[in-house]
């Protein structure tokens, strides 16, 4: 068992104190898992291609005991409890954990009812993977209180499971993969279609170099149409050219309609990128990917059309401002820039993200510098 992260701890006490609190028994276990950044890499998990995420030091902990019933809650707000004696149609934040337990059910892992307590420091639709925290930290919590051993890769596929079949949001496998599959110090390179995987080291410090995540406060959603629709457009493009994936389009493949041939060049390109970051992170080159992560912006704004003014405002602030690089991460149309820059370059990147926001009467960005922390992993 990995060392637990101190701050991962710290959340999953407060989710004991609220498990006692509403449930008046002791929680037989303590588990986190983390929210992410995706580095590179972006709306290519659902066409197999490549990702490349970290995790964040910002966790979902979930303190949970077996129970007669299910009984959920949250601390998030004032608080709130849904109690269920049936795991279909919960809405709302406990849909996500009563859908992970559907899936581990519908996968052959049977769950029984527990009571479980959450608690969540991951910022809510900021595009850091809030939900898929959730889901991971309930589902290994589950499943080790149920006495399953599930790979940590068939796992991401059970809580993707939830998140498309159970809550409705079409989405690929990054966010699971990152929240269960991450290491400290590390930048994951994942391959989509077999889960090989490679823990590339991260070492932004050697170079004197920082990430800064900056959350435009724009909402960022995946139940929205127009994530499914660019999933739609990439399963029409790849029928189209007679392949299962776009990761399978030939080299040089183009296609009559327009913007089926943007959504493909996006995913050709954006996988090219995602290898050739890897290859200049091998070399202990952190400072070096800067342009592929600001190429990989303008492929997502002009070609996928995920971007939104927000996001374009703080990549343009940033590099003007002196980052060696910067790119909306996640699924776009709102949520979290990243901005690779010179640690000395961080306050003035920082005040010149703002100052751009401001300037157009968008919401104030909150920017924060970060760190690749530990995946999921049990607490006590
Ligand atoms: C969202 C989705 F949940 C992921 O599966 C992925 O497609 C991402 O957008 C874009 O890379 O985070």
């Amino acid at each position: 068992m990995p060392t637990p992260d101190l701050h991962a701890i710290e959340l999953a006490e407060t989710a004991a104190a609220a498990f006692r609190d509403t449930f008046g028994a002791e929680p037989e276990g303590l588990w986190a898992a983390p929210g992410r950044v995706n580095l590179i890499g972006e709306h290519t998990d659902y066409n197999e291609g490549f990702v490349m995420p970290f995790a964040l030091p910002f966790y979902a902990a979930a303190a949970v005991a077996k129970a007669e019933t299910w009984e959920f809650h949250s601390t998030y707000g004032d608080g709130d409890t849904v109690r269920t004696d049936a795991l279909e149609g919960v809405e709302g934040w406990a849909g996500y954990l009563a859908g992970v337990a559907w899936a581990l059910n519908a996968s052959g892992y049977p769950v029984g009812p527990a009571r479980i307590a959450i608690n969540s420091d991951v910022p809510h639709g900021a595009g850091l993977s809030s939900s898929a925290a959730l889901e991971c930290a309930v589902l290994i919590a589950l499943a080790d209180l149920y006495g399953h051993e599930i790979d940590r890769a068939e796992a991401a596929r059970i809580a993707q499971k939830a998140e498309n079949e159970y809550v409705g949001a079409p989405t690929g496998v990054l966010d699971q993969s990152a929240s269960l599959l991450c290491t400290e110090g590390n930048v994951m390179f994942l391959d989509c279609r077999d889960f090989s995987r490679e823990q590339v080291p991260f070492d932004l410090a050697a170079e004197g170099l920082v990430m800064l995540v900056i959350d435009t406060r724009a909402p960022h959603r995946h139940v929205d149409g127009e994530y499914g629709a660019r999933r739609a457009d990439c399963e029409e493009a790849a029928r189209r050219l007679g392949v299962p994936f776009l990761r399978d389009a030939p080299r040089g493949a183009t296609l009559e309609d327009e913007r089926l041939n943007r959504r493909m060049r996006h995913i050709l390109t954006e996988n090219d990128r995602v290898l050739e970051t890897v290859a200049i992170l091998k070399k202990g080159n952190v400072s070096g990917i800067g342009d592929l992560l600001t190429a990989s912006h303008v492929s997502l704004r002009d070609d996928y059309e995920v971007s939104s003014v927000e996001l374009d405002s703080a990549v343009d602030a940033a590099l003007g401002a002196g980052a060696l690089g910067a790119r909306m991460t996640g699924g776009g149309f709102g949520g979290s820039a990243i901005a690779l820059v010179e640690k000395d370059a961080a306050p003035q990147v920082e005040a010149a993200v703002i100052e751009a926001a401001e300037k157009q009467g968008l919401p104030t960005p909150r920017v924060f510098v970060a760190r690749a922390a530990a995946g999921a992993h049990r607490v006590a």
